[in-house]
């Protein structure tokens, strides 16, 4: 029988859901946002890039998630040496009744990765750089394992497609005994490079990794989403990954913006009655939003695997 046409994700009909339009102060973009449920509403942190080209972060809420308010003032500015350059895609992980906030922080020094921490989103404590240069796309899992943190972390090579690692610390500043979780496949949609995309999602199968993939074209690179499935004890073992990617750029705004053909995530919210939202930046300008059933997207990583590595 032939496979069904239906989209995994269904966009939302009121896409975007943020522009800079909705912005009252001057910024360029709002993309690349992590978002998290505190208190029962919805808490958006987004990129926007400044008309210098350099990046600081927002803050929008929501009561539904789908319609957001942003915040008279940002929330976070480039601070100290390693954030000269500005602050950029940040992750949010809600773990030990606190969020933590992985950003990526350039400076002359190149890009390294920056944590931050908050109860409430009203204030921000940084806590540390956790990464030397040449890393991005780290995002924290919301549990423990054997009393040890992890994350996956995507660090840089000139020998290699750059691929997506895991990491182990006691204490959230060190990390280490770090291991190759999954590389991109040749000549697939992910064949360039791929990165950590939302915090990780807990399923009854396994942790869900919604992920970013990267294909060159003579046009330039696409940015597209795709999921692995890690498995619930030690999510350094991946038990299967989504041969298909789940999302590829196709409205206007993701077709074309300030970097044309880019679908990107930094963050998902997974719903009670197991569906997630998914949140997305077209085109590194605009933040939209859809839907997909957390089972199913589980289900596509076993079904329609291919090799991890
Ligand atoms: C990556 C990062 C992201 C950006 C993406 C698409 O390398 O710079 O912040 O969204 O490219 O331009």
């Amino acid at each position: 029988m032939a496979e069904s046409n239906r989209p995994v994700v269904k966009r939302y009909e009121g896409n975007p859901i943020l522009t800079k339009e909705d912005v009252p102060y001057q910024v360029e973009t709002t993309h690349n946002a992590g978002v998290a449920k505190h208190e029962g509403r919805y808490v958006m942190l987004f990129r926007s890039h400044l008309r210098n080209g350099r990046s600081i972060i927002g803050i929008a809420e929501s009561d539904d998630g789908f319609n957001f308010k942003v915040g008279p003032e940002p929330f976070m500015r480039g601070e100290g040496e390693y954030e000269e350059y500005g602050v950029e895609d940040p992750r949010i992980c809600e773990i030990d009744g606190e969020y933590l906030i992985t950003y990526s922080a350039y400076s002359r020094h190149g890009v390294r990765v920056g944590l931050a921490k908050t109860p409430d989103f009203r204030s921000i404590q940084r806590v540390s750089m956790i990464t030397q240069v040449d890393m991005r796309n780290v995002v924290i899992f919301p549990e423990k394992f054997n009393g040890l943190y992890a994350r996956l972390d995507r660090p840089h090579s000139e020998i290699t497609p750059w691929s997506i690692w895991i990491s182990w610390s006691p204490d959230l500043v060190h990390w280490g005994d770090s291991t190759v979780v999954m590389k991109p496949a040749q000549y697939h949609w992910d064949e360039m490079k791929i990165g950590p995309g939302a915090t990780p999602v807990k399923t009854e199968k396994g942790w869900l990794n919604i992920y970013h993939g990267v294909f060159n074209t003579m046009d330039g690179a696409v940015y597209r989403l795709g999921v692995a499935l890690h498995d619930i004890d030690d999510p350094s073992k991946i038990i299967g990954v989504s041969d298909d990617w789940i999302l590829a750029p196709q409205d206007a705004w993701e077709l074309t913006g300030y970097v044309h053909n880019v679908v990107f995530t930094c963050g998902a919210v997974a719903e009670e009655d197991g569906s997630a939202k998914i949140y997305w930046a077209g085109a590194d300008s605009v933040m939209c939003v859809g839907t997909a059933s957390v089972d199913e997207l589980a289900e596509l990583c076993l079904s329609r695997s291919r090799p991890p590595v």
